[in-house]
């Protein structure tokens, strides 16, 4: 049978719009497609609900893909390895509480578990502001990055979700326009985004779940944008937390979804 390229550019004209349409109201939105948002991503489709990642850059994976100077290893410890078995990640034992599994393979099963799951994935959208009603984010404001990159001067397209996560790492890029632009308190010990700390990849790790959190009504964070939000300390190339704080972020927000 012969081809015919207007019924190829049909068909992706056609379920891309439908995919895009179906994205306009969802239960959750998480700016950002690095490991955290992901991992967040899979475990809300997993419990049924309608979960969203937009990703300004053509691939997801954010810093997960380069492992530490561009040695494409990663490290992780003992209480994240569940998560990594779920994944179905090649996992190699170092030594006591460190393991170490390929990046590349590592992006590719969280980018498939989303999307098997049901999360849908756009990539090449930012997230350029969120939509406030009545003091709570209840949207995100997109645009094609193109537009953004291009300095063109074009209008976005918003949406509608019960929860939106700041999964933009160590931009925590979602917090700092909503801080920027509606000059709001944040649920930080300043009311501020604090901003990170250097180096301290135990501390770093563990304040993690303490700082996956709600900072203002409707809007979470979650993996880096976490510790930076809250004033935490970065870890490196330590992947653990970013898959810990995905998951909690996303059980947060399902007993949240469940209650309401
Ligand atoms: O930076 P990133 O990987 O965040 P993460 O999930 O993981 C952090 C680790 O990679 C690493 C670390 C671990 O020890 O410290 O840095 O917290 O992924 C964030 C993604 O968000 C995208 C960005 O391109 C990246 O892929 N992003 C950032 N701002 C926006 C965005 C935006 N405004 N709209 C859409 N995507």
């Amino acid at each position: 049978m012969k081809l015919d390229e207007t019924v190829i550019s049909r068909a992706i004209i056609e379920t891309y719009m439908s995919k895009l349409l179906s994205c306009l109201e969802v239960d959750v939105e998480i700016a950002g497609g690095g490991p955290s948002g992901l991992t967040a991503a899979y475990y809300l489709a997993k419990a049924g609900y309608r979960a969203t990642v937009y990703e300004r850059k053509l691939s997801v994976g954010g810093g997960m893909w380069g492992g530490a100077a561009m040695m494409n290893e990663i490290v992780f410890q003992e209480p994240a390895r569940p998560i990594f078995e779920e994944f179905g990640v090649h996992i190699k034992r170092y030594a006591d509480n460190y393991y170490t599994a390929s990046s590349v393979e590592c992006v590719a099963a969280l980018t498939l578990g989303a999307c098997r799951a049901g999360a849908n994935i756009m990539n090449l959208v930012s997230a350029e502001d969120v939509v406030l009603h009545n003091n709570r984010v209840s949207g995100l404001v997109l645009n094609w990055s193109a537009v953004d990159l291009a300095r063109l001067h074009v209008d976005p397209i918003a949406t509608r979700s019960r929860f939106v996560v700041d999964a933009t790492g160590h931009d925590m890029s979602i917090v700092q326009i909503l801080a920027r632009k509606a000059g709001v308190q944040l649920n930080t010990a300043s009311g501020r985004a604090q901003g990170e700390k250097p180096m301290w990849a135990d501390i770093g790790e563990t304040q993690i779940m303490d700082n996956t959190t709600e900072v203002y009504p409707g809007l979470y964070v979650a993996g880096m944008a976490a510790n930076a939000v809250h004033g935490g300390y970065r870890m490196g190339a330590i992947f653990g937390g970013m898959l810990l704080s995905g998951q909690r972020v996303a059980q947060m927000i399902i007993d949240r979804l469940g209650s309401e």
